[in-house]
């Protein structure tokens, strides 16, 4: 038999180039729709590239960031599956390295979204120390355009400024909700987002000014490319609106240095890798 020659030293895999800035292969505006059913087998099958706990790669290109996408989450399972239907897709097309993060509140206190969001920073930089840019995005809210790209760049981004519910439009200029962006860095920069802002309402607000008090400006897609789509439902359970958030959001430039990821306090109670997605249940206390 003829000799085979063995494998050189060393690793074996290709070296790739960086990925591009404009991702090849995006299709534009998407159909969106929430009508037919959902099973999570479905979004499985439709997925086979995605590793367990909502891990992907490109295959063939290096990202320059590592993207941790982080959802603030409680009993919203059925949103939670047609948003994994149609953002896998996109955060692929778009070359992104990335990973999904659901935030669980334990219990049925008041919720407490930018808390959650905090936690959800804390708790992915502890999966993969590589991350450098969190996307925080409600559950229930899908991009209506692939060119809506969800990475940071060299200010904090706000993703959702047109959506469906407010007539594809941004619905004043401080807004800061839905959707958001900021690399670890400027997260940092603003000691992250208020834990005190239980119930509905005031959080991207006090965010919103948190930004603007450190000096950084917000940036933001095209209008025909900010599109979205939410999916319809009731008002939730413990998530009334919050009185105290009118005087609060006047407050920020007090309170933000002693409320952020500074002074979070919670309790991981469970974390479990599901196939699309990492499930970090906490328990995350009650309003005093
Ligand atoms: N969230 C949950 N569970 C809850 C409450 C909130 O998962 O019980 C999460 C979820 O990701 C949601 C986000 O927090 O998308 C923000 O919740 P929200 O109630 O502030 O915003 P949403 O846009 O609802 O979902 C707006 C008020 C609904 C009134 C509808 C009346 N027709």
């Amino acid at each position: 038999l003829p000799e085979v020659p063995s494998a050189p030293p060393g690793p074996t895999a290709p070296v790739l180039p960086p990925c591009p800035d404009s991702p090849p292969g995006l299709v534009g505006r998407l159909l969106i729709e929430f009508t037919s059913p959902m099973p999570l087998e479905r979004v499985q099958r439709e997925n086979p590239g995605v590793l367990l706990g909502g891990r992907y790669t490109p295959p063939d290109c290096t990202p320059a960031q590592t993207v941790a996408v982080i959802i603030p989450f409680r009993h919203r399972e059925h949103h939670l599956r047609y948003w994994l239907h149609y953002l896998h897709p996109i955060l692929r097309r778009q070359r992104l390295r990335y990973g999904i993060y659901v935030i669980n509140q334990h219990g049925e206190d008041t919720f407490n979204r930018a808390k959650l969001l905090n936690i959800g920073f804390l708790e992915a930089l502890k999966e993969d120390a590589a991350y450098d840019c969190f996307i925080f995005s409600d559950v229930d809210l899908v991009p209506m355009d692939d060119r809506n790209l969800y990475r940071c760049g060299d200010q904090p981004r706000h993703f959702a400024i047109a959506m469906d519910k407010f007539g594809f439009r941004l619905p004043y200029a401080g807004y800061f909700g839905g959707v958001s962006g900021l690399s670890k860095a400027q997260f940092l920069k603003i000691n992250g987002f208020p834990n005190e802002y239980w119930g509905w309402g005031g959080e991207d607000d006090d965010i919103f000014n948190r930004i603007s008090l450190t000096g950084m400006k917000i940036s933001r897609p095209d209008i025909r490319i900010g599109r979205y789509r939410m999916i319809k439902h009731d008002r939730d359970k413990h998530n009334e609106p919050n009185p105290q958030r009118f005087t609060k959001i006047q407050n920020t430039k007090l309170t933000m240095k002693r409320d952020g990821i500074g002074s979070v306090r919670y309790q991981v109670l469970e974390v479990s890798r599901q196939p699309l997605f990492t499930n970090i249940t906490v328990d995350i206390g009650r309003p005093p």
